[in-house]
């Protein structure tokens, strides 16, 4: 098979590859060049509830019921092309999201590869657990759930959306997958693929559109068990309303405002590394980005000077090109968000110490949705543009005197998605660790990942838990069945 962008997409629907049910398509745009990619069906609930109604006969007709094993080779199989078509899945990322070239070939792409190949390993792997009491013995099964619907946001397309397809097939559910209308082309592809690789027709759809019509009518699908949604917190409120009147499970990975924790003793020259490459990664547009660097009073001079030369060393270009560390953000209106934060920073007392402008392109890329790196010292943690989130190229530095203070920075804000701690001191790293109001830490390091590990947010970061058996527990029902003896 040769994968590429069609200059108009279908949606994928019980085997086939179909038109919107109105005709009508949206525009996808290059946000590096403002070139159109392709056209994508703007679906409505007519088109949801055709790929609900096929997910369901693919349910009930064989899938349910497929042995893992048979599950578990064919996630071999899609990841075995996923990752024969690398480089042109990486290209298809990196232009359809303005991200590098070189990071949706080291990591987005590799990653959905290693998604499939995890969950195919995990399925084959899995058990249950038996409970001996007097008199009985308990022991539980588990069962898919039926439909789930899974919805995927535009900062990690593929990667996104293979954490969540990979772990729902193993299960033995069917699949709606909508996939952000701002990235829709690598989920198209990964639709080509799995076709390819013989997944029964209807057992993995995929429906193009805006969140507010074919996300909405997904959710509130009363034939959908469950939703796995990623996104902001906003869409993630209105989405656990929507699926709540019919008692959906519910995985919401949303927003998050990390802190980058640096105490006088840590190696500065690593932390100072580490800052620039939590806050600044896919152009700062990661849910675990590091956005907010608290630094010990004592050595905040050297270490912010440390860091605004890394962040200044970043170079802004072209996507395609292999040495580019930051490409364009996902849109212009994205770009006119977090320079409305910028303006806000300076607003709120701020000072920005690099970046933040735009840089000078050359055509086509002048037309591209770029910004230079900004480091913002001076402003109080509490105010909003250290504490909502960007999600964009933005990081603001902030004293602390004591861990106590530290602690209470970190922990004041809505979101508790994850943060960094640097210390070399292991009692410290340990205590702070754990008062942390936080679903994930890393000490000394950041975005280490164990895909065994439970992932996911505290707070306003969102419900639930996913990775490893938390996803085989989420994407399956756990039932008891007890033996008296
Ligand atoms: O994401 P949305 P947006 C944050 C980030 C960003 C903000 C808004 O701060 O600036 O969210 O981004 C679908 N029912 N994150 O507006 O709307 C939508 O089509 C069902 C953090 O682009 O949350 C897309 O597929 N679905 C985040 C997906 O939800 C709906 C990554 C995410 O879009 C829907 C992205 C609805 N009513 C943004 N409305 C992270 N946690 O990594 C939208 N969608």
């Amino acid at each position: 098979m040769s994968l590429h962008v069609a200059r108009e997409l279908h949606n994928y629907v019980g085997g086939r590859f179909v038109p919107p049910q109105s005709g009508v398509f949206i525009e996808d745009v290059s946000p590096a060049t403002g070139r159109v990619l392709s056209q994508v069906p703007r679906s409505g609930a007519a088109d949801v509830h055709a790929a609900v109604r096929s997910a369901r006969d693919a349910f009930e007709s064989n899938w349910r019921w497929t042995p893992p094993l048979e599950r578990a080779a064919l996630l071999d199989r899609a990841a075995d092309l996923l990752e024969r078509h690398l480089d042109t899945l990486a290209a298809m990322e990196s232009e359809d999201t303005g991200k590098p070239i070189a990071l949706a070939r080291a990591i987005d792409i590799p990653r959905a590869v290693h998604n499939f190949r995890f969950f195919a390993g995990a399925i084959r792997h899995d058990r249950t657990d038996c409970h001996e009491m007097a008199g009985a013995l308990n022991y539980t099964i588990r069962r898919p759930l039926g439909v789930v619907a899974l919805i995927s946001p535009w900062n990690l397309p593929l990667y996104l959306l293979s954490w969540k397809v990979a772990p729902a097939l193993a299960c033995g559910n069917t699949v709606v997958a909508k996939p952000s209308e701002l990235t829709p082309l690598t989920a198209n592809a990964l639709a080509e693929i799995l076709h390819e690789v013989g997944l029964p027709d209807g057992v993995f759809n995929l429906v193009h559109g805006l969140g507010p019509e074919a996300g909405a009518a997904l959710v509130s699908h009363p034939e959908v068990a469950a939703v796995s949604f990623t996104g902001g917190t906003a869409t993630g409120a209105s989405v656990a309303a929507a699926a709540a009147p019919s008692f959906k499970k519910l995985s919401l990975e949303l927003g998050g405002k990390n802190p980058t924790v640096v105490f006088a003793d840590a190696d500065l020259e690593a932390a100072a590394q580490g800052a620039a490459t939590a806050g600044f990664r896919n152009q700062g547009q990661i849910c675990l980005c590091g956005s907010r660097v608290l630094v010990e009073r004592d050595v905040i001079g050297p270490f912010t000077e440390a860091l605004v030369e890394r962040v200044n060393a970043l170079k802004v270009g072209d996507p395609a090109d292999p040495s580019t560390d930051l490409g364009a953000l996902v849109s212009l209106a994205h770009r006119d968000k977090v320079e409305g934060y910028l303006k806000l920073a300076v607003e709120e007392g701020g000072t920005i110490l690099c970046g933040g402008d735009r840089p000078r392109l050359p055509a086509p890329l002048d037309q591209g949705a770029f910004l230079r790196p900004a480091v913002i010292g001076g402003l109080p943690s509490t105010c909003r543009t250290a504490t909502e989130e960007i999600f964009g190229p933005v990081v603001t530095v902030h004293p602390f005197d004591s861990e106590a203070e530290a602690l209470a920075q970190a922990n004041d804000v809505r979101y508790g998605l994850s943060a960094s701690v640097w210390t070399r001191d292991l009692s410290r790293a340990h205590r702070f660790s754990a008062a942390l109001e936080t679903g994930m830490v890393w000490v000394n390091t950041w975005m280490m990942r164990d895909l065994r590990v439970p992932f996911g947010g505290m707070k306003d970061s969102g419900v639930g838990r996913e990775g490893g058996a938390h996803s085989l527990e989420f994407f399956s029902e756990a039932r008891n069945i007890c033996v008296k003896l």
